[in-house]
């Protein structure tokens, strides 16, 4: 594929998200978008958003459940990017400003120190790391019905759209993190539950793992960057009136109110 046409795609996925517009999933036209070149247009999308002033949070890592990478048919999770116009302040998510958002419970890793693959592990991932903090990342697929292949939802930026940051910060070696249990309810009743080994059973194996992905690219994992692990549970559907609150062991609770 050419750099014009990668360029194009990504222009056509940003403009999706900043219209709030869902859009067919590209390889319905371009059946021959790989897994490598789907990173090309990522990386041109990213590029759009730095240009437009906006700054990246972390990178972040998705499809990280056995059950989602059995879905989507792939043996290795995806990366993504959490920028600072997605962090939400406050205790509201609004509807309108999205196409149809889901929410999953996940953490993040706060970085203390630069991590360069390759041959990364959860080891150098916990020495490196300041905090652990809880998260709810809000998903908004650009396409119809989440309908995508694993290089659409690639060059979709891994459907990131929000996240709400968790005010309690731990040191990784406080917490059992494989062990750690959530529980994710929308309106007062318990939807999802999970434990952090739902993440390739350990959320510092996604983080090693994604410092291995981004040396491929010549990329590493940066000081001061908040890391999403990937999903603890699985993702529910959002609908304006909806109150969100999720439970985590030793990281206290996120609550927040979705409005029209
Ligand atoms: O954060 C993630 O796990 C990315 C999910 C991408 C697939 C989806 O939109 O369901
Ligand atoms: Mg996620």
């Amino acid at each position: 594929m050419d750099k014009a046409t990668i360029k194009s795609i990504a222009q056509f996925l940003n403009s999706a998200e900043l219209e709030k517009r869902e859009v067919v999933k590209i390889t319905k036209e371009h059946t021959d978008l790989d897994v490598e070149t789907a990173y090309e247009v990522q990386e041109q999308l990213v590029l759009m958003k730095l240009e437009a002033g906006n700054e990246i949070i972390g990178p972040k890592m998705g499809l990280t459940s056995q059950a989602k990478m059995k879905q989507m048919g792939v043996e290795e999770p995806i990366y993504g990017y959490v920028f600072d116009y997605m962090v939400v302040n406050g205790d509201q998510l609004s509807m309108s400003e999205l196409i149809h958002p889901k929410v999953e419970a996940e953490v993040a890793f706060i970085m203390g120190r630069d991590v360069q693959g390759p041959n990364i592990t959860a080891e150098d991932i916990l020495a490196a790391t300041e905090y652990i903090i809880p998260a709810l990342e809000i998903i908004d697929s650009r396409y119809e019905n989440f309908n995508f292949t694993l290089p659409d939802v690639i060059a979709d930026n891994a459907s990131s759209s929000r996240v709400f940051l968790g005010t309690t910060l731990r040191r990784p070696q406080e917490l059992e993190l494989d062990l750690l249990g959530v529980t994710l309810s929308i309106n007062g009743e318990i939807r999802e539950l999970g434990a952090g080994a739902a993440i390739l059973g350990h959320p510092a194996n996604a983080i090693a793992m994604l410092a291995n992905m981004l040396a491929r690219k010549g990329l590493k994992i940066k000081a001061g960057q908040t890391i999403l692990a990937g999903a603890i549970t699985g993702a529910v559907m959002l609908q304006a009136g909806d109150t969100v609150s999720a439970k985590f062991d030793g990281l206290g609770t996120i609550d927040f109110k979705v409005k029209e």
